[in-house]
């Protein structure tokens, strides 16, 4: 029987519920909010993973994306207080941080000089004096150096307060950042949106319409960005359905994310630390139900670091087809949250190694997904044994 045959006779002998979910999917259509909740709440990890996974073959095939990248992270002193962090510390007590100056993160950004990296993403805390002038500096001054590295940076909740301080409308910072070199956003702080959650777990920082108008202005400026979502803690499937209905509905309107990251809310060393971490059965049906679900996004990533490789690697039949990057162990905060990877780094060889493993087919990209390189028929030995990979 071929694939399809196969999904089909798997959707024609599912329940009553589920099988005109799988019909609409299998035909191409749009589920609805309510549908998307009967996939979370009724369908099997089989059945999830089946369409999903068709999904991610109609649009991308094999082709597993990742790319080769660092990060800088300018502090983790922060004014406010997300429950799930495990990461920021006050201002109050700032001595038990980190804040880098200027010269020590071009000092990062030059360790990479000669290296084929293509992306440093920039993230941190909000802390009071890292203001927007700074970071336009910041941003200059890693354009200069480097014209040919693309600088992904600061989440809505950065960028918010940033503006906010600088008295600058969010369509005017915005502009100013893009002016000093910033090409796109990472997906950050978008938790969940619905303010029944929110503000129980970051009641103090940017609003839902408050980030959804961040992106928005950064894509009427031509520039893509990524949307997260916090999962796996206080919140229900309804309001996973409601985050990710909102970020569907700007898209259709702007068309200017690239990529939705779930993010699963891990437990250790945080104000939640009584919330138990959901299981990778869990785990799965969340990448599956979000591939199913927002049909205009076109890339669904697993961040390696958060979920660990080999779950990563699980996630890539389940809806995904892009992992993230190199690292090269520049990030803290889920290694804070007792992550799976505690150093996290994976030389271009093993990343198309681990991508191998599962019969995908592995590309090099650059932020927004222009092919970089094929690595489909190049042999992983070979790369092994090539310094420049390792
Ligand atoms: O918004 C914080 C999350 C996010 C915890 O755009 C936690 O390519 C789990 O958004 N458990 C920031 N998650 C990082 C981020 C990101 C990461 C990788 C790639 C991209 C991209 C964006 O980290 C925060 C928050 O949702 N986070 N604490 C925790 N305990
Ligand atoms: Fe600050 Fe971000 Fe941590 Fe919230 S998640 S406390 S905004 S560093």
């Amino acid at each position: 029987m071929g694939a399809l045959t196969e999904l089909e006779t798997i959707v024609s002998t599912a329940d009553s519920d589920l099988r005109p979910i799988g019909e609409k999917i299998l035909k191409g259509q749009r589920i609805t909010g309510a549908e998307g909740l009967t996939l979370f709440e009724k369908g099997s990890l089989s059945y999830l993973g089946a369409l999903a996974n068709y999904v991610r073959e109609a649009k991308h095939g094999d082709v597993t994306y990742f790319n080769r990248n660092f990060h800088i992270e300018p502090t983790n002193v922060c004014i406010y207080t997300c429950a799930f962090c495990s990461y920021s510390k006050l201002y109050a007590h700032r001595e038990e941080g980190w804040e880098l100056s200027i010269q020590q993160m071009m000092d990062i950004v030059k360790k990479y000089d000669g290296k084929p990296v293509t992306e440093v993403h920039i993230v941190g805390g909000v802390h009071p004096k890292m203001n927007l002038d700074y970071f336009a500096d910041l941003i200059r001054q890693i354009k200069a150096h480097r014209p040919d590295l693309h600088v992904k940076g600061f989440t809505a909740v950065e960028l918010d307060y940033m503006f906010r301080k600088a008295k600058l409308s969010v369509e005017e910072g915005m502009a100013k950042l893009k002016e000093a070199g910033l090409q796109s956003l990472p997906g950050g702080g978008a938790e969940i949106f619905h303010p029944e959650i929110r503000e129980k777990i970051c009641a103090d920082k940017v609003d839902a319409d408050g980030w959804l108008h961040i992106h928005k202005a950064a894509h009427a400026l031509g520039m893509h960005t990524n949307a997260t979502m916090l999962y796996g803690h206080i919140e229900s499937y309804a309001h996973r359905i409601d985050h990710m209905q909102r970020l569907r509905d700007l898209q259709d309107q702007t068309g200017g994310f690239n990529t939705f990251i779930p993010l699963k809310f891990r437990n250790k060393e945080n104000d939640m630390s009584d919330v138990a971490e959901v299981s990778v059965v869990e785990d799965m049906k969340m990448y599956a139900v979000a591939r199913l679900f927002l049909d205009n996004f076109p890339h669904l990533k697993a961040y390696w670091p958060m979920l660990g490789r080999q779950k990563a690697q699980m996630t890539l039949s389940f809806g995904v087809n892009d992992l993230d990057g190199t690292i090269d162990d520049s990030t803290k905060i889920y290694s804070m949250a007792g992550a799976e990877e505690q150093r996290p780094a994976l030389s271009t060889a093993e990343l198309v190694a681990l991508i191998k493993q599962v019969k995908r087919a592995p590309v090099e990209r650059d932020t927004v997904y222009n092919t970089i390189h094929d690595y489909s028929n190049v042999s992983v030995e070979s790369m092994m044994a090539d310094p420049s990979f390792n």
